[in-house]
């Protein structure tokens, strides 16, 4: 799980199985995305108190990713 609070992914680093589905929660009071920036996968928009779910590619390795909306915000997700 990802939690999004005052503009920050908690945690920012995540490692996970190939293919597991991840819930990502807004805490914040701002839409939020959680967005590879390779395109291999993408939340869409999460309303402020909601969640959503994305799947992790099935193949290993180092994906990063952001908030589209603010592109400040970083994250990455380790798939091995
Ligand atoms: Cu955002």
């Amino acid at each position: 799980m990802v939690n999004i609070k005052d503009f920050a992914f908690t945690p920012s680093t995540l490692t996970v199985s190939p293919g597991a589905t991840i819930v990502v929660h807004n805490e914040d009071v701002a839409t939020h995305t959680l967005t590879s920036t390779t395109g291999a996968f993408n939340t869409g928009d999460i309303s402020p108190g909601s969640s959503k779910t994305f799947v992790a590619p099935k193949t290993p390795g180092t994906y990063p990713y952001i908030c589209e909306i603010h592109q400040f915000m970083h994250g990455t997700l380790i798939v091995r």
